[in-house]
């Protein structure tokens, strides 16, 4: 089987510069929005500002990646032999090319990224020189800077590439970073917490099992658990903390790694991707101040008065643009009620599900009151017996890194300019105003 995504990704090239180029040249001066006085006090919120072409986030039906809806993926994207659950590989294929990809397409990035993934040895010897009681997200996002000495882009760059070009060293860069991220991932959770005692990959496996396998997991369910989560996670449009910050810093040419690493910060924010981690420390939290009882629904809504008198944000709840459950919540509910239906966690997320979303509306200041991704995925893993849920943000990372990166390539193909919007001091924007 030969290997030809990149030279499939390069026919889709030219179409796609020529489209971009008649967009501008036929309609550049048309306003497709407003901007008002209080979205730029306010996050920018609903401000369209930027071109992400993997996927596209509606406030009511949530994730479309290329159009498709989680749960249509869901049953459309390939799975591993006797599986249920959906292959990474397969949306990252799909974010890439545009289109859906056959079970052959997905078994040769499988293979493709077993025969990338090389991390040196130097990559290692940072990770050691961390204190084990280094956050894994500081220890994650310091190695891929390590891995940086391995840029493709950097040294075609250095070499006087064209900018036409640079898309080819990016795609090696992008196809290297995703490949090497499981073996860091594991190498850290195994030298925290599991006395630095690592395992081999089993390159029998595809790119989550294997993942699972090197974590020190290799019960099949978990497998498949991995599967499910490394797909949902991969992307959500690109104005999110982690995507945006990946993409500002890939604008000025700064290469994956830099890029990929820049996102991680931001994903380990807690308002951000370090919410799955929040939300199993709060359920535990709870858990322990009822003795170790599993709480009633009386006392989860009094212990989630209790976190907002605290003047604390209730963890795994809420979201910028989606103003409903979100989707890939519900996805891991549904595999949580096929797999997890005795588990006391699940039953108590399942409470927090249906008492929450009253008590942020009655608020009244909540935009949206419906859980989000990482209310749910944290028990997922425990209950597996993934229980260090500070490394959780890291699974997220891993999964993330299929989104940037697809989109990464896609900026260097159509040669995105650096991004740079103008700021202004209040005192000026009252000018301009009174
Ligand atoms: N608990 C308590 N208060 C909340 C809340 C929550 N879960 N969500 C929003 N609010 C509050 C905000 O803090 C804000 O209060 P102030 O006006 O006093 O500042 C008010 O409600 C309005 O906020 P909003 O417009 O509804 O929400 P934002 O767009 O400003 O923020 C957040 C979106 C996701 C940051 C927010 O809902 C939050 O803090 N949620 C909890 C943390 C969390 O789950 N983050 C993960 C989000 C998904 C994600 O990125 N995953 O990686």
């Amino acid at each position: 089987m030969k290997n030809n995504l990149k030279n499939k990704f390069e026919s889709k090239i030219q179409p796609a510069r020529d489209e971009i180029k008649d967009l501008i040249l036929n309609h550049g001066d048309k306003v497709i929005g407003e901007i008002k006085l209080s979205q730029i006090y306010s996050g920018m919120r609903g401000m369209i500002s930027m071109v992400t072409e993997t996927s596209k986030l509606d406030p009511e039906e949530g994730i479309k990646f290329r159009g498709y809806s989680l749960d249509e993926l869901l049953h459309l994207l390939p799975t591993y032999k006797g599986g249920k659950q959906p292959m990474p590989e397969g949306i990252f294929y799909l974010m890439l090319m545009g289109d859906l990809p056959t079970i052959e397409d997905v078994e040769l990035i499988s293979e493709d990224w077993k025969k990338r993934s090389n991390v040196p040895d130097h990559v290692f010897a940072v990770l050691d020189s961390f204190p084990k009681n280094a956050h894994p997200m500081t220890q994650f996002s310091a190695a891929i800077l390590a891995l940086r000495g391995d840029s493709c882009f950097m040294k075609a760059y250095n070499e006087g590439v064209r900018k036409k070009d640079y898309w080819s060293s990016s795609y090696e860069d992008a196809m290297n970073l995703i490949a090497s991220l499981p073996i860091i991932a594991a190498y850290i959770y195994r030298r925290v917490y599991k006395e630095n005692k690592h395992i081999s990959p089993n390159l029998n496996l595809d790119w989550s099992g294997n993942f699972a396998h090197m974590l020190g997991f290799d019960d099949e369910e978990f497998h498949e658990l991995m599967r499910l989560y490394l797909t949902i996670h991969a992307d959500h449009e690109g104005g999110n903390v982690s995507a945006h910050s990946s993409h500002l810093v890939s604008s000025a040419l700064s290469d994956a790694y830099l890029s990929f690493s820049a996102g991680m910060n931001g994903l380990a924010g807690p308002l951000h991707g370090l919410a799955n981690q929040e939300v199993v420390k709060w359920l535990l939290q709870m858990k322990e101040f009822y003795k170790g009882e599993n709480p009633t629904k009386d006392q989860v809504s009094k212990y989630v008065e209790k976190t907002l008198s605290d003047g604390r944000v209730i963890p795994g709840f809420g979201h910028a643009v989606l103003r409903k459950t979100d989707p890939r919540y519900v996805a891991q509910r549904n595999f949580a009620l096929k797999y997890l239906k005795d588990y006391d966690l699940f039953d108590l997320v399942s409470k927090v599900y249906e008492v929450v979303p009253p008590i942020l509306n009655a608020t009244g200041k909540v935009k949206n009151p419906w859980p989000n991704v990482d209310a749910h995925s944290g028990v997922l893993l425990l209950k597996y017996g993934m229980k260090e849920y500070d490394f959780f943000t890291v699974l997220f990372g891993v999964s993330r890194s299929l989104g940037i990166l697809s989109q990464l390539i896609w900026n260097r193909a159509l040669g995105s300019p650096i991004e740079r919007p103008v700021s202004m001091p209040t005192n000026i924007i009252k000018k301009k105003l009174i």
